[in-house]
This record gives structure tokens, sequence and C-alpha cells, in this order.
């Protein structure tokens, strides 16, 4: 299958985030994408770099106040002390229920807060440059298949799913799969959907698309009364507007294991063909693999070509987008696993 890198990913390289109040190393790290490369190459996957700028597709998914300011995060903070070039920043204060969220402060700690919906996603001097390259990337993998190539996947680092609108989350900051989508669509798909296997509940995928109708988002999670992202991902969520019935959440209990995690997916597939899409974009979280150090789902390795194979039974054109995914040295092996039974199907 052919693949898109992000050249940019290793500038995205946070030192720690935050667990019960002490500072641990992150779990999203640049390793994880190494190993997902060095998985491709052996299993002889051509890897190629992004060629298509993703600023007007951004545009569409994201709030342009919002990309204003991820673009400028890091001179924004350093101008507020050179010294913290050698630190994280982190929000502190967020405009929850009751507290305006419509006028921008001057503060940069208050804007950080605005545009973020946790404390989990730190930023480094590269992470602008290495969100975009990856949204290039995943704009790149969008095109070819929109072009008349089967299935593409984009191996990238940041994750997008958790990022919404006009926020980042969950070491999330561009949605690449949101991207993908749109630029599909732009380029004369009728409908696409959206499948999101991560273990976590793609927010900020839902919420771009929750109001239409062109785009399907269906997901297969960890129940949010217990992981995170906690306040959104429940089963009544179904769209709003012109989007009702166009959403399509299916959470499971911590702990559930690979025969409930495939009956979901069938359920997700039968969702996805009924709704008669043209192409299909995977949101490929690999944190249900039961090795995985922050998630308490419990996919075998060779759990994932079963995933695989079912995806490529739809038959649609695929642009897989990586996400989440935690046991670093096994996520290449379950990447491609993955892939290699998409194409065997
Ligand atoms: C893209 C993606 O998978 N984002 C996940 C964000 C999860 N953020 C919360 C992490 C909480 C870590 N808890 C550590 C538990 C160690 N036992
Ligand atoms: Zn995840």
């Amino acid at each position: 299958m052919i693949t898109f890198h992000n050249p940019l990913h290793l500038g995205h390289a946070p030192v720690h985030e935050f667990y019960r109040g002490e500072r641990v190393p992150c779990f999203e790290k640049p390793q994880r994408v190494e190993y997902v490369e060095d998985a491709l190459g052996k299993r002889g996957h051509p890897m190629l770099a992004p060629d298509v700028d993703s600023s007007a597709v951004l545009g569409q998914v994201h709030a342009p106040r919002y990309l204003a300011f991820l673009q400028t995060a890091w001179s924004q903070w350093l101008a507020l002390n050179p010294a913290h070039s050698e630190l994280q920043p982190f929000p502190s204060v967020w405009p929850v229920r009751t507290l305006r969220n419509d006028v921008e402060p001057e503060n940069f700690v208050a804007k950080l807060g605005l545009y973020s919906m946790d404390n989990g996603t730190p930023m480094a001097a590269g992470t602008w440059a290495a969100a975009k390259a990856g949204a290039d990337a995943a704009a790149s993998a969008a095109l070819r298949v929109a072009r008349g190539e089967r299935a593409a996947f984009c191996c990238t680092r940041p994750p997008g799913h958790h990022a919404g609108p006009d926020f980042m989350g969950g070491y999330c900051f561009l949605n690449n799969a949101a991207v993908a989508a749109q630029l599909m669509r732009n380029e004369g798909a009728a409908r696409v959907a959206l499948l999101d296997v991560d273990y976590h509940h793609g927010n900020g995928t839902q919420s771009i698309f929750y109001d239409r109708d062109d785009v399907l988002f269906v997901s297969l999670h960890g129940d949010p009364r217990t992981e995170y992202p906690f306040f959104l991902g429940h089963a009544d969520e179904t769209g709003r507007g012109p989007g009702a019935g166009y959403n399509l959440n299916l959470p499971m209990p911590a702990g559930t294991t690979v025969a409930g995690w495939m009956e979901a997916l069938e359920q997700a597939c039968v969702r996805i063909a009924r709704y008669g899409a043209d192409a299909l974009v995977v949101s490929l979280g690999l944190d249900a693999f039961e090795g995985d150090p922050i998630s308490r789902f419990a996919l075998a390795s060779s759990d994932f070509t079963r995933v695989g194979v079912r995806l490529g039974r739809l038959g649609l054109p695929t642009v897989f987008v990586l996400e989440g995914g935690y046991a670093a040295s096994e996520l290449g092996t379950n990447a491609v696993n993955v892939l290699d039974g998409f194409e065997g199907a």
C-alpha cells in the first residue's frame, strides 16, 4: 500500500505530561512512528513524502483564529521569556460553562486554555510544523485515493482525532482524518464514511462533522463514563440538524475482549455499507491492543489482520490515518497487520 510519512514529526518531541499531578514521560513519542516506518519498509510498502499543501482544507475543518493561534503559539511562548525554549507550556484556566469564549484574551496561557480541552497536550518548538506536515501527509494520501488509488496510509504523529474545530487535546492539534475526509468531498466524493477505531472516542472528528450528512462518523471506543475523553462519545449522540442520524457511537466497557470488539466492528461496517459511502477514512488508532499502556481493550497483534480483512471487504477507496497506540515497539506490527489484512481481503 502506498504510504505517506511525516518528515517533520521529530520537531514535536515534548518531554513530559501530567498523570495524577506528577510529571511522567510522554506516551505520544517519536519512536512510535519510527517503529511503524520500520515495519512498512520491512514488508515492502513504499513510503513517500507529502506533496499536497493542506492549508485550504484545514480552513474548512478548523476555525481561523485557532489555526492562527497554533501557528504562532511557540513564538508567543518565547516572547514571554526566551528561557521558555527549554520549557513546555500548559494551560491552567479554561472557559467552561458560564465563561465567555468569544473574546480571545491577550494573555498567552489564557489563550492556551481557550484553545485546549485538557492539559494533556504538550507543545514543543516544532509542534506547528509537525502537525502541519502531518495534515499535508493526510491530504496527500486522500488525494491519491480520490484520484483512483485503492488505498493509502498516512503514517504520522502527532495524532489528530481529539482536535476539534477550535481546540487541541488528547495529544492532537490538527485533525488529519477530518482533512482527509474533507479533501475527498472537495474532490467529488458525495458521501464519505469516517470510521474511528482508536481506543479513545474521536470527539474532535465527531464535533467537526456533527451537523453534516455528507460525512458519516462511526466510532468504536472505551465507554466515556470511565475512559478519556470522558465528555463525549456516548451512544445517544446521533447527530444534529441535517447531520441527525449520521453519527454512530459504539462505546464498550473497559476490558472488552476481541469477540465483543469484532461484533461492534461488524455493526459499524453494516452502517457504513447502508450509508452508500463513496470513500472511507479510517482513524487508525492501535491502542485497542492488549499491551497498550494507557488503554483497556484486548486485541492481539493477529486480530489487527482480521480488522484489515473486514475493512477490505467493504470494497471502498480507503485512506488510513494513524492515530493513537502507545505500545511503541508493537505499533509497527499492529499497523502493518491492518494494511496487509486489507490488501489480502
Ligand atoms: C490520540 C490518543 O490516543 N489520545 C489519547 C489521549 C489520552 N490522554 C489521557 C492519558 C491518560 C494517561 N493515563 C496514564 C495511565 C497510566 N497507568
Ligand atoms: Zn487513543
